[in-house]
Parts: structure tokens; C-alpha cells; sequence
């Protein structure tokens, strides 16, 4: 009887804990919605304070005309599940979405508006507060036109202010211009896209180093299959100092031809989707091998955040590439292109995965 007093008491002032701290958290309310001049600063609610659950705040940053809107972030944790900051070119939230930003970020980073407005949206679930953001806002000058000689989709995006995926011309380094294909809609757009794969009936693994460096298509160009070329990936990840490698890998895991070839039985493997990003993606020239260097990767589930079990930093940073004709491998007994059809790529001896395989 008496322990069971004691529970009692301690459920009631547990109660009343909880309660108050809801409480406080429920007097969070948005802060002011309109900004406006050349710099300042935007806080969650209640900042360096818990911020509250439901909230739905806006922040319109309006800079001088010409002149575009920079976020920079000083602090910023939020539950990298639930609460998010979107961030919208423009007005309103109709307008294209710049980057989704969520999670604990680190200072000094960055985004921008293509005009002169840009709308923040601060969205929280129900549950698990964090103390939230501390990011100024500053006028940032528009960049050069240069009509005619956007370098790359990031350039098209960003100066051309396109917003819809599809075949953009690009000059890397204001020569012959070429043809690429632009993802306008993951993650802010502006990426060009390096290779894609749907299904088998393009051949990958086996090509040789001509049409890996020349690049290769299906008949239905940029809509099918496709490797961009190594020369024009030298050029794209030569000219800026960061350019930022992201992987898509979905769906299928389990390919029945390739399981019955080896013996192997993935059936009991379910579909899903897998991305991963690295920073200061750099392939060097011909002469070099089309050497690929890479910083380990920044987000992502398609490898653990360290170099043990980050492969393609762990295996490939710092490799040469190797189709089945030219091995410029690690492996001094095989070529590792040939090796259970790793296929082309920049292995070492040889590597944990090969996405031309
Ligand atoms: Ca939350
Ligand atoms: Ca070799």
C-alpha cells in the first residue's frame, strides 16, 4: 500500500512538471514575418529557448531591388525528422523551393535567393523541440550576366533562373557549348546529371574507354540511359571549387538475370531508395586517367558518415579509371573492370561498389 502511495505522488508530480513545461513552450508564438534593408537577423521562436510544436511561421526577407537575399546560418538544431526550415525563391511558398534545411547544420552555411525576396517557412510536428535558429540575412550582389555561356544546369538555375528539368546547352569553359541533361527539382535543382541507369538494356561494364570518355547513350537520349563522358566531367568538376556528387540509387535491389548467373537468391530483398552526397567532386584530365578525388560523404544513407565504411571514399578517392580495355588499377593480377563485371570505374583493387557494374 504504501509503495503504491508513493508511486502515486510521484506520477502527480510528474504531471505537473510536464504540464508546465508545455506550458512554457506553448507561449512560443511566431516573431515578426516581414524583413526588410540590407541585413539582419531571423530567430526561432523563442530563441536560444526550446522553440514550440505546430508551429507554422513565415519570414519574407526583402532586400533592395538588384540586390539578392543571402541566409547565413550562426545556429541552427532542429529534430532533423520533423521541424524544417524551407526556404522558397521568392514571395510566397508557390514560388520554387531553394533547400529544405533540418537537423543540427553547421555555421556558416549558406543559401540564396535568384531575386530579391526569399521566403523562409518554419515548420514544426508535434512532439521534440530543439533551441532552433539564429541565421542573418544579407544583400547579396546578382553575379555577371553572361548571356549565352551558362557553364553548367547549376548556372542555368542560378543565373538563367530556370526552374523546369529537362536538356539545357552548357559551356564549361566557353568553348563548343554541349548538350546536358538538368535536374531543376532535387534539392534546390541545378544539378547536372553525370549518368543514369533504368535497365539493363543499355550495356555498361563492358564498354570501352572511348565511349566512357566520349560518353554513351540509349536511342532515347537523355530519357533513357546514359553516361555524360569523362572529358565532360572533367570539364563540369574542373572549373568550380566545389562541386557536390549525389547518388540516387532506388526500387529494385534484386536483378533475377544477374541472380540466376550467379547462384545467388536477393528475392527476400525489398525495394528502397538510397542517396548519397560528397563534396569536391574533381576528375583530373586524360592524361592523368580521369583521376576522381572526393571528400567523405556529407549526408546520406548510402554509406555511414566515415571513411571505414564510406566507399567511395574509402575505396576510390584518389583513383585512376579503368574500363575493360585500359586497367589503370590497383590490382596488379586482374583488371577490375573484367573482375565479376565491376565494370568501368575508378577502382583501386579493386573496390565495394561499382555503380557502372
Ligand atoms: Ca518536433
Ligand atoms: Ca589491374
Amino acid at each position: 500500500m504504501i509503495k503504491n502511495y508513493y508511486l502515486c505522488a510521484f506520477w502527480l508530480v510528474s504531471a505537473i512538471i510536464n504540464y508546465e513545461l508545455h506550458h512554457v513552450v506553448a507561449q512560443n508564438t511566431c516573431p515578426v514575418s516581414s524583413y526588410n534593408g540590407s541585413s539582419g537577423v531571423i530567430l526561432s521562436p523563442g530563441y536560444p529557448n526550446l522553440y514550440g510544436d505546430n508551429l507554422n511561421c513565415y519570414y519574407l526577407i526583402t532586400v533592395p531591388k538588384g540586390l539578392r537575399v543571402q541566409l547565413t546560418i550562426n545556429a541552427f538544431k532542429t529534430e532533423a525528422c520533423c521541424d524544417y526550415l524551407w526556404l522558397h525563391d521568392g514571395a510566397a511558398k508557390t514560388t520554387p523551393l531553394i533547400v529544405r534545411w533540418a537537423g543540427h547544420l553547421q555555421q556558416g552555411m549558406n543559401a540564396h535567393s535568384t531575386g530579391n525576396q526569399l521566403l523562409a517557412h518554419f515548420q514544426t510536428d508535434g512532439s521534440n523541440d530543439d533551441t532552433g535558429f539564429n541565421i542573418t540575412f544579407s544583400a547579396l550582389s546578382l553575379p555577371t550576366e553572361r548571356p549565352g555561356q551558362m557553364t553548367d544546369c547549376y548556372d542555368w538555375r542560378y543565373l538563367g533562373r530556370a526552374t523546369k528539368s529537362g536538356i539545357y546547352q552548357v559551356s564549361p569553359d566557353g568553348q563548343q557549348p554541349f548538350s546536358v541533361y538538368c535536374d531543376m527539382d532535387t534539392e534546390g535543382g541545378g544539378w547536372t546529371v553525370i549518368q543514369k541507369r533504368l535497365d539493363g538494356q543499355v550495356r555498361f561494364w563492358d564498354r570501352p574507354w572511348a565511349d566512357y570518355k566520349n560518353g554513351f547513350f540509349s536511342q532515347s537520349q537523355f530519357n533513357g540511359s546514359f553516361w555524360l563522358g569523362l572529358e565532360k566531367m572533367h570539364l563540369l568538376t574542373w572549373k568550380d571549387g566545389n562541386v557536390v556528387l549525389r547518388m540516387h540509387v532506388m526500387n529494385d535491389r534484386c536483378n533475377k538475370s544477374v541472380d540466376a548467373q550467379f547462384g545467388i537468391d536477393c528475392s527476400y530483398l525489398p525495394n528502397g531508395f538510397w542517396f548519397g552526397e560528397w563534396a569536391e567532386f574533381r576528375i583530373t584530365d586524360e592524361l592523368d586517367n580521369y583521376r576522381m578525388n572526393v571528400l567523405p560523404a556529407s549526408s546520406g544513407n548510402i554509406s555511414a558518415h566515415n571513411a571505414n565504411d564510406d566507399r567511395l571514399f574509402g575505396d576510390n578517392n584518389g583513383m585512376a579509371f579503368t574500363t575493360v580495355d585500359r586497367d589503370n588499377d590497383m590490382d596488379d593480377r586482374s583488371n577490375c573492370a573484367q573482375n565479376d563485371q565491376m565494370g568501368a570505374w575508378w577502382h583501386n583493387r579493386c573496390t565495394g561498389f561499382a555503380l557502372n557494374g
